[in-house]
């Protein structure tokens, strides 16, 4: 494991930042942010853990949407309906938000600190403090970002990948955001963590002459805790272990077990078979990628002090 960090780090020292996002960008305002903010994610996980998985997804639907500027975070007001209330928010889980708000009451607390770190470097600095508490890989973060100053429903509309897209539809959007197949392979090993609604797959399940790939153990068991007239608000793990990141997504893939049609194309198609096949065997390299991927989802559509600023409140403009 120690040599794996050295690795990484030795490849993100080469490998640093770009536009105006730094290791260092609050050293001279708050030099303690990371562990202020760690310290807070740390007391919220231990009385909710899934708050884990709630704040990666939140990283990503932020960041696709009008980039990684903590535009889901606003909530609505009677004049604007916020990102937060487009039926794609798909149930971002509270717990999410409330770590962000209260990772940034701890950072208010501090007077150098106090509304000196946007909400959307918290957001950054949570993401990779959850991957890490669950034993996914550990990184630095770049830092420097501003906090946008719009946020509607209907600017969600059309941007995040449904789980029913084939596969040109998904690397479709992940290329809008700059990102490659391999980044999109990588990043959707982030469900590895968490919860879907049972709605999500009630279609999959009972139909699944559409997708003969399907595992017929795996389709059973989903039956079993998904019945047709399952309560829509329950939820089932991604996979066995939704509190652990590890490479268990690919193998998954591998026996016909993917959550989601578009988790399970991953395998089907022949464009990405081989990297579903070697991160299924290379749990290092699987992770080597998804820090990459990661840190280049975590630049997608900066804002700098001329589009953006440092909300005081993370949930509201300023
Ligand atoms: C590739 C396209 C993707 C699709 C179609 C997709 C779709 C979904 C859906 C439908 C859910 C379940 C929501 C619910 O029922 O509550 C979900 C959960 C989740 N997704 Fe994705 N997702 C994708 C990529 C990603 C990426 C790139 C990340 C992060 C890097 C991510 C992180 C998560 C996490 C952590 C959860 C669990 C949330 C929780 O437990 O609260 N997803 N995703
Ligand atoms: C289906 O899943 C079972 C148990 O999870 C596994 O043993 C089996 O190998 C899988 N089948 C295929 C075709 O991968
Ligand atoms: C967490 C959150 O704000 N969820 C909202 C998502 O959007 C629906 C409406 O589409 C709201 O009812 C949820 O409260």
């Amino acid at each position: 494991m120690n040599v794996l960090l050295l690795i990484i780090s030795l490849f993100l020292t080469i490998n640093l930042s770009s536009g105006q996002l730094s290791r260092n960008f609050y050293a001279g305002s708050c030099p303690d942010v990371e562990h202020i903010v760690r310290n807070a994610i740390d007391q919220k996980i231990q009385h909710s853990a899934i708050t884990v998985a709630a704040v990666l997804r939140l990283y990503f639907h932020d960041c696709f949407v009008n980039g990684c500027d903590a535009s889901v975070m606003i909530s609505s007001t009677k004049g604007n309906k916020a990102e937060k209330d487009h039926p794609d928010n798909l149930s971002l889980a509270g717990d999410g938000f409330d770590a962000i708000v209260r990772a940034k009451q701890a950072l208010d607390a501090v007077p150098n600190c106090r509304n000196k770190v946007s909400c959307a470097d918290i957001i950054t600095i949570a993401t990779r403090d959850v991957i890490t508490i669950v034993g996914g890989p550990k990184y630095e973060v770049e830092l420097g970002r501003f906090d946008g100053l719009s946020s509607t429903a209907a600017s969600v509309q059309g941007k995040l990948p449904q789980p029913t897209d084939d596969f040109n539809k998904l690397t479709s959007h992940f290329a809008k955001n700059g990102l490659t197949l391999n980044d999109m392979i990588a990043l959707s090993g982030a469900h590895t963590l968490g919860v879907a609604h049972c709605t999500t797959v009630l279609d999959r399940i009972y139909n699944v002459k559409e997708e003969p790939r399907m595992n017929a153990t795996y389709v059973t068991q989903l039956k079993a805790l998904c019945p047709r007239d399952v309560d829509p608000r329950k939820v089932i793990g991604m996979d066995s272990s939704p509190g652990n990141f590890e490479n268990d997504y690919y193998k998954n893939l591998q026996q016909g077990k993917g959550f989601f049609k578009s988790d399970q194309v991953l395998y089907t198609d022949r464009r990405s078979k081989p990297t579903v096949d070697l991160w299924a065997s290379n749990g290092q390299a699987f992770s080597q990628a998804f820090v990459q991927s990661m840190l280049k989802l975590g630049r997608v559509g900066i804002k700098t002090s001329r589009d953006g600023n440092i909300r005081r409140n993370c949930e509201a403009f300023n």
